[in-house]
């Protein structure tokens, strides 16, 4: 029998151009748009203020191996969208999934209908169905969309927007650079997450070995790593465990490009360049930096900041990232961007020729969780003791919470207990879903984060930051919500204050109040939390706010963000981390009106009646 010359195909074939079951045809763009997704620009971008998505779904080949993806307009990821500020956009997306879909525009103000989560907004997008979004565009920036249906984020449903503001760029440049990054798995999501439930470590291979064990005799002396190991033994966790789900089943892509495909940007020496990092992904903090190119920081989430050079940054999930570079010479640059356990990078190439490359930096060794990550007090390795480490119930009283309570609240809430101050844990935090609390959680917004400490050039922080233009809104909240990041790392299982979303209700804001929400990770891990619909501005110290839809917080951290309620209805606010979201990471919050007046004491004076 006759076939095809099986050695006139290469052997492994990485997927080039973006991750494509078919080509442009039939996939509803025009010719000028197909011309585009042949250029550098990653994704085609459609422009106006009319679009027609379709979901669906389609093989691709992005490691060698040929797996089925969903896909917007038969791409991963899905086509750029570019908006005017001003603007009332129209977007009709159709399922031809065989499963409910949805999308969602994150860290866009929009009417609570339109947000596009199901149970919450609507009832999700069902096969064959087409749902028509349309709002106005009240903002400018990068911003991207995504499902909020399973794990369909997972397999491709993502895409960016870009919102030209109605006034003058204040940065203009040459040229303008869409980069998303994103985690891809030829497993099935469902089977990553019931794998993380059966076994968290399951994708960890940083465990340490008895030459680690050695090594650590040596360095620290015998009776010292007993103690550690003995510690560590004891939470059933490693002192490596960064990621949930590493680069044993991600490949990290640039634009829908894996290492191999090095997906390339050229430019001409000289050049104002803007870079619009997009982390797209589900479950992955990248730390981005361009050997050899600093980088000057102009908006963060979509929201102008004063300009900050730096070198490299860590973009947690859900986070955009504008910068500026001005490439003068003409040399290649990597786009060099390593996920934070360090089991695999995302990778591109800025070159004024597409013949040159630039060297691939060497990842850095897996760095090793401290004190500063079990919440021990930040920053001090020296001098903390064990002991204080509390990770378990035996012995522990916490009869001494008073029933002070320093901003009322609703008392019938159990997310709102009593609490003297932050640091205090509720009785709802002790129980099965949580393994352990932090002691002393610390603020550490100029921390760059583990792995990123002893770097000998600049790591750009949150407290780097601040919002051009000052303070967005007051500074001065009305009231004030203590939420615990809390998990069973071994049991995988994830919540605010020990209550997962299945057990919660609805935290309720009232129409048009300041509060401030504080959060303290209890966990390990580094969370990025989203609240939909609002912004949250993170106080970055000195009466400067930073306006954000998502804020990372580190293991061992105490932050506080100020929200104006100022939209009515029902919006998701949760762990980004996709699989922590599903695993219970996730609230309903409500804004609703206030109770009639002299009925409203309880949380504080606003409106007419103030
Ligand atoms: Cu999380």
């Amino acid at each position: 029998m006759k076939t095809a010359d099986p050695f006139s195909l290469p052997r492994r074939r990485f997927v080039q151009g973006l991750a494509l079951g078919a080509t442009g045809l039939g996939l509803g763009l025009t010719p000028a748009q197909l011309l585009a997704r042949q250029g550098h620009t990653g994704a085609p971008t459609l422009s106006g203020d009319t679009f027609h998505l379709t979901l669906g779904g389609a093989d691709v080949n992005i490691t060698g191996k040929t797996r089925p993806a969903t896909t917007i307009n038969g791409i991963v990821p899905g086509p750029t969208l570019r908006w005017r500020e001003g603007d009332t956009v129209t977007l009709k997306v159709t399922n031809l999934l065989p499963e409910t879909s949805s999308i969602h525009w994150h860290g866009l103000l929009l009417p609570f209908e339109m947000d596009g989560v199901p149970g919450l907004s609507f009832d999700g997008i069902k096969p064959g169905e087409t749902f028509t979004y349309r709002f106005p565009v009240k903002q400018s920036g990068t911003y991207w969309y995504h499902s909020h249906s399973g794990f369909q984020e997972q397999t491709g449903l993502y895409g960016s927007i870009i919102i030209d503001p109605k006034t003058p760029e204040p940065h203009p440049v040459d040229r303008d650079q869409v980069i998303v990054l994103s985690d891809w798995s030829d497993e099935d999501p469902n089977h990553i997450f019931a794998t993380l439930k059966k076994l968290s470590h399951y994708y960890n291979f940083n465990e340490r070995t008895v030459f680690d064990t050695l090594r650590d005799f040596r360095d620290k002396g015998v009776i010292q790593t007993l103690k550690d190991r003995h510690m560590w033994n004891t939470m059933r966790m490693s002192d490596r465990d960064l990621a949930d789900v590493t680069g044993y089943t991600y490949t990290y892509l640039m634009n829908g490009q894996s290492p191999n495909g090095n997906w390339t940007c050229q430019f001409n020496p000289g050049e104002r360049i803007r870079l619009r990092f997009i982390n797209a992904s589900a479950m992955t903090f990248f730390d981005i930096r361009i050997p050899g190119l600093d980088m000057t920081v102009i908006e963060m989430d979509g929201q102008p900041v004063n300009p900050v050079p730096f070198h490299e940054v860590r973009l947690g999930v859900a986070e955009t990232l504008d910068v500026i570079v001005e490439p003068k010479a003409d040399q290649a640059y990597t786009l060099f961007a390593q996920s934070i356990d360090r089991s695999g990078y995302a990778r591109g190439t800025l070159t004024p020729n597409p013949a040159m490359k630039a060297a691939v930096p060497e990842m850095d060794p897996p760095p090793l969780l401290g004190h500063t990550e079990m919440g021990m007090g930040a920053m001090n390795h020296s001098q903390m003791d064990h002991g204080r480490m509390d990770h378990s119930m035996a012995g522990m009283d916490h009869s001494e919470h008073a029933n002070t309570v320093p901003f009322a609240v609703d008392s019938n809430n159990p997310d709102l207990p009593p609490r003297d101050n932050a640091t205090d844990h509720a009785d709802s935090e002790y129980g099965p879903g949580v393994d352990m609390r932090a002691m002393a959680p610390g603020e550490m917004l100029a921390d760059p984060g583990i792995g990123l400490r002893d770097r000998d050039w600049k790591v750009l922080t949150y407290a780097d930051l601040e919002t051009a233009g000052g303070p967005p809104d007051s500074l001065h909240p009305e009231r004030e919500i203590v939420l615990h990041l809390t998990g069973n790392m071994s049991r995988y299982m994830w919540s605010f204050n020990g209550i997962p979303f299945a057990d919660s209700v609805p935290l309720e804001l009232y129409h048009n109040e300041r509060v401030r929400i504080t959060l303290v990770n209890d966990t390990m891990m580094t969370h990025p939390i989203h609240l939909h619909g609002l912004w949250s501005d993170l106080e970055v110290g000195d009466g400067k706010l930073l306006r954000k839809h998502t804020i990372t917080v580190k293991p061992g951290e105490k932050l506080s963000y100020l929200v104006r309620a100022d939209t009515l209805g029902r919006w998701a606010y949760h762990c980004h981390l996709l699989y922590h979201m599903d695993a219970g990471m996730f609230r309903e919050v409500r804004v609703v009106k206030a109770k009639a007046d002299g009925d409203h004491s309880h949380h504080g004076a606003h409106g007419e009646d103030a």
